[in-house]
């Protein structure tokens, strides 16, 4: 099983000396979509990656174990071009990972934040991550040294996205791709669950940061360049007015909205050769 290679290799880790903060050798990438890739061909060339998406450094010992959660529904093909890049990518990045992909049932309104809550509960269990990714499927970032590393503060990656002309289209945008340790994400209680279709929840979790004391990291706008997949609005995913009241109200809800009030029933846990896949019942709305 998974655990039993864990602890062969946690045996050989001891002799390894601790990665560096910067791994060597990173730089731009030439982002061009393809959409043709096979799976098969993804698997061969990435031969390092275990069973269920995991991955980590042979040569020295990962600081941090990170976890990356993807919330889903019907997007093969955009899954099939981030692990794509984004195997590769973060093997160069020397990081001892796991990807997780989060699929809600269907005939549900989209619930993105419910969905990375989820993935953080079940990748806690799956292994001791101590760093949570949560990812949108369909940005891949264009610079090596966009680190997906956590930090002292709560991280946004997606900070200069060919969408918004890679500037930000406002000053506290928390949306794409973020980071937190295990102890930043519990104490701002995860994200909320009541953001039912599309936008708003990531506006929440700013607030949530803000409210807790912390503060939000950025990357350098020049080497934090990522591309979006442009892609329709899905459907059942639809805007539902109601993400502005709500957030008006973030800080009251703060310690009762959130992981302490996570409720979900989990249909099924797959192991791909590139990723875990959760699927899971979140409700629908309320
Ligand atoms: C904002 C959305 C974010 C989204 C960004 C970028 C809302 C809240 C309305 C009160 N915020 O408008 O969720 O990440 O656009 O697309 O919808």
């Amino acid at each position: 099983s998974k655990y039993e290679n864990e602890k062969v290799s946690t045996d050989q880790n001891y002799k390894l000396a601790e990665c560096p903060e910067m791994p060597p050798d990173l730089g731009p990438l030439d982002i061009r979509f393809v959409y043709n890739t096979s799976i098969l061909k993804i698997i061969s060339q990435n031969p390092n990656i275990q069973h269920g998406g995991r991955s980590r450094p042979q040569h020295c010992m990962a600081q941090q174990k990170i976890a990356i959660i993807i919330p889903f529904r019907n997007r093969k093909s955009h899954l099939r071009t981030w692990l794509y890049y984004m195997h590769p990518f973060l093997q160069r990045q020397q990081a001892d990972y796991g990807v997780y992909v989060v699929e809600q049932i269907e005939d549900t309104l989209f619930n993105r934040a419910k969905l990375m809550n989820v993935g953080y509960a079940i990748a806690s269990k799956d292994y001791d991550y101590n760093c949570f990714i949560f990812s949108d499927v369909d940005i891949i970032p264009m610079d090596g040294r966009n680190l997906y590393r956590c930090s002292k503060n709560p991280r946004h990656m997606a900070n200069s996205v060919d969408k918004f002309n890679f500037k930000l289209p406002y000053s506290d945008i928390f949306g794409g791709v973020v980071a937190f340790t295990k102890e930043q994400f519990i104490k701002v209680n995860g994200f909320s669950n009541v953001f039912w279709g599309w936008g708003g929840e990531d506006d929440e979790l700013f607030q949530r940061v803000v409210a807790v004391g912390l503060k939000v990291d950025r990357p350098d706008q020049t080497i934090a360049r990522s591309r979006m997949i442009s892609h329709q609005r899905d459907p059942g995913n639809e805007r539902n007015g109601k993400s502005f009241s709500l957030i008006n109200k973030a800080y009251e809800r703060l310690h009762k909205d959130g992981l302490s009030s996570l409720k979900y029933t989990v249909i099924g846990i797959t192991n791909h050769k590139l990723y875990t896949k959760v699927t899971v019942d979140i409700g629908n709305g309320e």
